[in-house]
């Protein structure tokens, strides 16, 4: 292969990006070099087991794919607000929502949504780590190792572009010979790995680790949804699995899978696509809800209403959402009898998310509402989610289908979905947590305009891409002739995503200032919250607790916070076990990506050999017989005296 086969050459964006990509490399090495930050980077951060760090880590690698993803919805954005454009051609607009679609879902709402669970569940269920702190390491960084291949698709060998959906025969070896689609199938199998890895962590943790007295009815409503999540990523991602694996060997060693000509059946990918592809939209968007519910909690000063009904609500929403995966291809060929049943399945989960946006509504009712960041979030998340609800109910309706699948209709809908159910619950989270992480409070102003620029461009993105849809403008469509009319209403859409951008920005400049100039001086409940993870000190310390609570209520917290009992004991003081930092998981991801690479360009001697690497980190870790380290009594005294003033 030529050198200009392997770099992408040609296009003047993508030459742009890659000059842009190594000043960026060549400045940030050059930079930690000169601030001598090597070491602290490599002993604090990336070898760290600390569920906290690990959590900021994702959340910081899940902003920085969100810049990359949004981008790309930009440039689409950019081509279709007026007819005819051709600032992008229909290959590269190809690209760019293959590479969006998978970016937003697997390596921006994944991330963002696991980062602050692994900040926050720990806390919440009174726990010094989650189950496996190594694992939890690893699993990031084999994420991250992931989503570094799957980024580097458009600069070398270039990118996937067959949907994030990837549907065959379009994306076998036939139709797509290059190596973009190589990259979507074993990219995404490297993350997935990680993925797996955490919902397993989650399961034990939750069923393991709760402080003492913490019965099932007593959790947080954000550790519910998270194991229930956690429950269906355990499920759902060994489909993922196989499908990508059967992808890989269509792909790479003429395996039959997928094509009818030698008797496979692209069917197949579509079933066991959608079979995790569905489950997946309910992962990303079942930890929101447990999120918002805990900020409506919070900013209303009440109780969540109906705490059971919400609980046996998302079990419900997990149970279904298996069930109704067909909804996806209701044209495919399906008999009546097939798409009547799925159509019924697919509306049914309309009634479980009912009771949750009552319980809601009923939570807020007569509450002393406070109008937080984080809290306008979630108010607005409840028109906007309930606005992507009610056109997914139109979509179930499988006669209806035929008429508006794959049109800007659908577009419209999973964005109203996504949108709120992710992107907004996320900002919530980080505005409520943020404090948890880094002791100081994001600033409330540049917040609100943070707020308001989001949501408004937001709808106006949107909603017009729901009467384009309406009107016939099918999904992909690079271009279109001015005499369809539509050029208003996408000029329209186009100028609201711009907006929106002014959010995100708007967002990044208050991370930035608050860094800066917010006050250290919040204390350890900045919030008047009701969960435990605001009974330690803000920013938690790396032993979470220094004596383990014990818990007697749902919202113990604010009991124990009423009573005044939440004093500490010198005499309950134990040293506290930790474990000890590894610099196996980074490595072992680090060779995973490598042969992931290799793989890409289906060099399978260097594969191999790189795949030595991983067993060689496998079996090295098995001999790593450190179990840890205890702090001592006195060091915790200490620490817990600089924010509690005296122990009792
Ligand atoms: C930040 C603002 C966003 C903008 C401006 C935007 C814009 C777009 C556009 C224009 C398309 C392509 C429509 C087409 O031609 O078919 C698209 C597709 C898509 N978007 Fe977004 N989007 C945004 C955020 C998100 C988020 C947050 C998610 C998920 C969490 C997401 C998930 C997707 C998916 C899955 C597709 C389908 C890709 C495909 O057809 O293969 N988007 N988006
Ligand atoms: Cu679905």
């Amino acid at each position: 292969m030529s050198l200009d086969e392997f770099f992408v050459t040609g296009d003047p964006l993508i030459l742009a990006s890659q000059i842009a990509i190594g000043l960026t490399m060549v400045g940030l090495i050059a930079l930690i070099t000169y601030l001598k930050r090597w070491k602290w980077l490599w002993n604090e951060w990336f070898t760290t087991v600390d569920h906290k760090k690990i959590g900021i880590m994702y959340i910081l690698a899940g902003v920085l794919m969100f810049f990359r993803g949004g981008v790309d919805g930009l440039l689409m954005k950019a081509q279709t607000s007026r007819p005819g454009l051709d600032l992008l051609d229909a290959q590269h607009y190809d690209e760019i929502f293959t590479t969006h679609g998978v970016i937003m879902i697997l390596f921006m709402a994944m991330p963002l949504l696991i980062g602050i669970m692994n900040v926050v569940i720990p806390l919440q269920i009174g726990a010094r780590d989650v189950a496996f702190p190594k694992l939890n390491a690893f699993s990031f960084w084999i994420f991250f190792a992931g989503a570094m291949l799957f980024n580097l698709s458009f600069v070398i060998g270039g990118s996937p572009d067959a949907g994030w959906t990837s549907y065959f025969p379009l994306a076998g070896k036939e139709f797509t010979p290059g190596v973009g689609n190589n990259y979507y199938a074993i990219s995404l199998q490297i993350a997935g790995i990680g993925t797996l890895a955490t919902g397993i962590n989650f399961v034990v943790t939750i069923i393991k680790m709760r402080a003492p007295g913490m019965s099932w009815m007593k959790l947080p409503i954000f550790v519910w949804t998270t194991f229930i999540t956690s429950i269906i990523i355990v499920a759902a991602f060994p489909i993922l699995t196989i499908a990508l694996l059967y992808m890989t060997l269509d792909r790479l060693f003429g395996t039959h899978f997928f094509t009818v000509a030698a008797g496979g059946d692209p069917m197949l990918w579509l079933n066991l696509f959608w079979l995790w592809g569905h489950p997946e939209v309910y992962i990303v968007v079942l930890p929101a809800f447990g999120m918002f519910s805990e900020v409506i909690a919070t900013f209303a000063r009440k109780n969540l209403y109906g705490y059971k009904s919400m609980v046996y609500a998302v079990a419900g929403i997990a149970f279904l959402s298996m069930l109704v995966w067909v909804h996806h291809f209701y044209t495919m060929g399906n008999s009546a009898a097939v798409n009547s049943i799925f159509s019924l399945t697919t509306m049914m989960i309309a009634i479980p998310t009912g009771v949750k946006i009552f319980n809601w509504l009923f939570t807020l009712r007569k509450g002393r509402i406070e109008f937080s960041t984080s809290m306008l979030w979630a108010l607005a998340f409840i028109p906007c989610f309930t606005i992507g609800g009610v056109t997914g109910v139109m979509l179930a309706m499988a006669a209806a289908d035929y008429q508006y699948h794959n049109t800007m209709f659908l577009v419209a809908h999973f964005h109203y979905v996504l949108i709120p159910g992710v992107v907004f619950a996320v900002f919530a989270g980080l505005y409520y947590w943020w404090p948890k992480m880094f002791g100081f409070k994001l600033n409330e102003k540049i917040g609100k305009w943070h707020f308001w620029l989001f949501v408004i461009g937001f709808n106006m993105t949107f909603m017009p891409m729901f009467f384009v849809g309406l009107d016939g403008m099918s999904r992909r469509m690079y271009t279109y002739a001015e005499s369809t009319g539509w050029g208003a209403w996408l000029g329209f859409s186009a100028v609201g995503s711009l907006v929106m951008a002014a959010g995100f920005a708007a967002l990044c400049y208050n991370i930035y200032w608050s860094f800066r100039y917010a006050s250290r001086n919040v204390g350890n409940d900045p919030w008047n919250a009701r969960s435990l993870e605001w009974a330690t000190a803000s920013p938690a310390p790396h032993y979470n607790f220094a004596v383990v609570p014990e818990v007697e209520n749902l919202d113990d917290f604010w009991y124990k916070k009423k009573k005044g009992t939440l004093g500490l004991k010198k005499s309950d003081l134990k040293p506290v076990h930790m474990p000890s930092n590894s610099w196996t998981p980074i490595v072992l991801a680090g060779a995973f990506g490598l042969v992931g690479f290799f793989l890409v360009f289906e060099w399978i001697p260097l594969a191999i050999i790189a795949a030595v690497g991983i067993v060689v980190g496998l079996v090295a870790n098995t001999f790593d017989y450190d179990d840890g380290y205890h702090i001592p009594v006195d060091e915790l005294e200490e620490e817990e005296r600089e924010w509690r003033g005296d122990l009792q």
